[in-house]
């Protein structure tokens, strides 16, 4: 595809409200790499939302480039894109280094024999990644805690498990810990009234702990298959509100021992690899035991999952793609390096 027909489509593209500043430079700057690669999330999207045959489609918009030959242009533009799209420089390093091996080998290596490439490195880095969430039937109710910083989604994720495991036949409840933000109680009861799942909440300003400690007990009674805690956002860096998750952890396993069941950390996945170091800090404290990345649709970054895992070989059980109940999917590593790579 030559650069006047990749026009039209970099200025739509730019104009797209989801589009954060480093993806308007990416497209600015790198045009060609954008079409290649720029739009994988929105692909990411579809993909997972439709079916491959409709992902091909799209993919074959940029066909041409996806057809063309390397040369040492396109592969520091493909570099550029790789280490902009936050997969972590181990990570980046062994899919730069597999693809230059073989094009050493082989001038007449195409985009599509990278993207090959790539996808194989992703493939073998996320082995055992995907976390398949059913519910433990023997436990009532079976508690998932929702951890993360500010800003990640755990409130949206909280709704969107809730509503997911009622739309599978479960029964769910949610516990509304986050005590600490004034508006929090308003809006997990506006997410529980629109999906009409019960919620068990407290006053701004009142023991999280406690809130926990309510939620599982009313669970218990009420005979709920799965509680759902939400919890306030917390900067990895301030122990005592770290504190507060491990004395969360403390007063629920009053109610059963090995509760919360489920301490799964939710990242904004277009926020690169610092959160390696966040979800690090909360793995020490609490011991993780799953991850959803939130926000992998209108990023052109989000590969901060793939440093996650490397480091911490946690499995990632959904990811969220949307504001809307059902923007939540089971994660797949195929339809994650299909939309990355084709
Ligand atoms: N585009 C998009 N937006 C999301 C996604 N998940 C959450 N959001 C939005 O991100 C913003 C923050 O989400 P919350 O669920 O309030 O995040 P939180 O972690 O509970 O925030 P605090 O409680 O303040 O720490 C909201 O505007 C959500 O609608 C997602 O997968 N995609
Ligand atoms: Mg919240």
């Amino acid at each position: 595809m030559s650069s006047q027909d990749l026009k039209p489509v970099v200025k739509t593209a730019r104009k797209h409200p989801c589009l954060n500043i480093m993806d308007r430079a990416c497209i600015s700057n790198f045009p060609q790499t954008y079409a290649m690669f720029g739009s994988f999330f929105q692909k990411f999207k579809e993909t997972i939302r439709k079916n491959t045959p409709t992902f091909q489609k799209i993919f074959g918009k940029v066909g041409g480039l996806f057809a063309a030959k390397l040369d040492t242009a396109t592969l520091d533009e493909l570099e550029e894109a790789l280490y902009s799209a936050d997969f972590g420089v181990e990570t980046t390093t062994e899919i730069l280094e597999e693809i230059r091996a073989d094009y050493r080998k082989d001038k007449g290596l195409r985009g599509q024999d990278a993207a090959r490439i790539g996808s194989a490195v992703l493939n073998r880095v996320l082995e055992g990644a995907e976390g398949r969430y059913e519910p433990d039937a023997s436990r009532k109710p079976e508690v998932i805690a929702l951890l993360g910083v500010n800003g990640a989604g755990k409130t949206t994720t909280a709704a969107k498990i809730a509503w997911r495991l009622q739309q599978d036949g479960h029964k769910a409840i949610l516990g509304a810990c986050d005590t600490f933000r004034a508006a929090a109680n308003a809006q997990i009861h506006a997410w529980a009234e629109k999906l009409k799942v019960e919620l068990v909440a407290s006053q701004h300003g009142a023991d999280a702990a406690a809130v926990a400690y309510d939620t599982v007990h009313a669970a218990q009674a009420r005979g709920h298959d799965v509680a759902v805690l939400d919890t306030a956002g917390r900067l990895h860096t301030k122990g005592h509100l770290m504190e507060e998750l491990k004395k969360i952890g403390r007063v629920v396993q009053k109610l059963d021992s090995m509760a919360p069941h489920h301490r799964w950390l939710v990242v904004d996945g277009s926020l690169g690899v610092n959160s390696i170091e966040q979800a690090r800090v909360f793995h020490e404290a609490v011991g993780l035991t799953g991850l959803v990345i939130t926000k992998l649709d209108g990023t052109s970054r989000g590969g901060a999952l793939v440093g996650i895992y490397r480091a911490l070989h946690i499995p990632v059980y959904f990811v969220g793609i949307g504001e809307q109940p059902e923007d939540l999917q089971p994660f797949s590593v195929q339809a994650y390096t299909e939309a990355l790579f084709g």
